[in-house]
């Protein structure tokens, strides 16, 4: 097409400072739009271990490319969830919000379970926001980006807390049966064609934990990072962990070192980019 002509030219041309004013020159897929006129929507999700860098990486991801769309892991309502107005006596109603990611990390076997149920479910809500229009009418392929998903909920963090023995038998037997109802129900809306593997030495990323500061984290030992190292491992790498969704089985993984620092390296990150628009362009 001639937007591709055009930005396969200005991209031979363009120059490092170029390419950072047109990052649409590095990033349009060359496969042509579909004739019935419906862009193609791909989906993918960036998983790791805490702290390695998703949301850095989906930063870099979303201001690369208009035709890539992040949605970000909903944190933030896991730690501000409304429980109701307090009642009684002469006082103003006031409004309470609990914190329960810190509930969770505090007492971990009281708030696990409840905690996965929330993830999980906010996830799923965030992640079946309808597409922007953007992305619809997108000329390449348009990409929406997940960080982290319906999946890593329950084979890396749920399954983890079963195994430390936070969630017991009988909530990790609710937990799988309602979970694989809804990924039945809702799953093919949010079903992912590729995982972006962002990889890194527990060690790296206490350091990168320990620099973000983020309160609720505070007591998590390297011990935790190491065991959620080894699922992600298991799952991603190894493929040891028993899937019970047959698409997921088979899915590629595009593997990244993400113990090199690529925020502020302006090289990894271009690196990183056209690693990962190789990646879109063959899913
Ligand atoms: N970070 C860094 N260099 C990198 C990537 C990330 O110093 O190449 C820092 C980032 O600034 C943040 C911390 O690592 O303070 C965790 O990053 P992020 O919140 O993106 O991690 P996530 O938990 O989303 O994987
Ligand atoms: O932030 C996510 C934080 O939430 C991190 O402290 C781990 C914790 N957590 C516990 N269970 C989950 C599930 N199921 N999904 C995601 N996060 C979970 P981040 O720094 O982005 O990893
Ligand atoms: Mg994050």
């Amino acid at each position: 097409t001639v937007m591709t002509q055009a930005a396969s030219s200005l991209s031979t041309m363009a120059n490092k400072a170029d390419s950072d004013r047109f990052p649409w020159s590095r990033c349009m897929s060359s496969k042509t739009p579909p004739r019935d006129g419906k862009a193609r929507v791909k989906r993918v999700s960036i998983e790791g271990n805490i702290a390695v860098g998703k949301s850095t990486f989906a930063r870099l991801l979303q201001s690369a490319c208009s035709d890539w769309e992040v949605v970000v892991e909903p944190v933030s309502q896991w730690q501000n969830i409304d429980s109701g107005t307090s009642k009684g006596g002469s006082a103003p109603p006031q409004t309470a919000v609990s914190n329960l990611l810190q509930m969770m990390y505090q007492d971990p076997e009281r708030w696990s379970y409840t905690f996965q149920t929330y993830s999980c479910m906010s996830r799923l809500r965030t992640q079946l926001q309808p597409l922007p229009a953007r992305l619809l009418s997108s000329e390449g392929t348009a990409v929406q980006v997940y960080e982290r998903s319906v999946y890593s909920d329950r084979y890396i963090f749920a399954l983890n807390m079963f195994e430390l023995g936070c969630i017991n038998s009988t909530e990790w037997a609710v937990y799988q049966d309602w979970h694989s109802l809804l990924v039945e129900q809702f799953g093919h809306k949010v079903a992912l064609e590729g995982i972006i593997y962002l990889r890194a030495p527990p060690e790296k990323c206490m350091e990168r934990l320990e620099h973000r500061g983020r309160a609720e984290e505070k007591g998590v030992k390297l011990d935790y990072l190491d065991k959620l190292h080894i699922q992600h491992e298991r799952w991603l790498v190894d493929k040891s962990t028993e899937i019970h969704f047959e698409k997921m089985k088979q899915i590629p993984v595009l593997q990244l070192d993400a113990s090199v620092e690529f925020q502020s390296d302006p090289d990894v990150r271009q690196q990183f980019i056209t690693k990962v628009k190789n990646f879109f362009n063959v899913l």
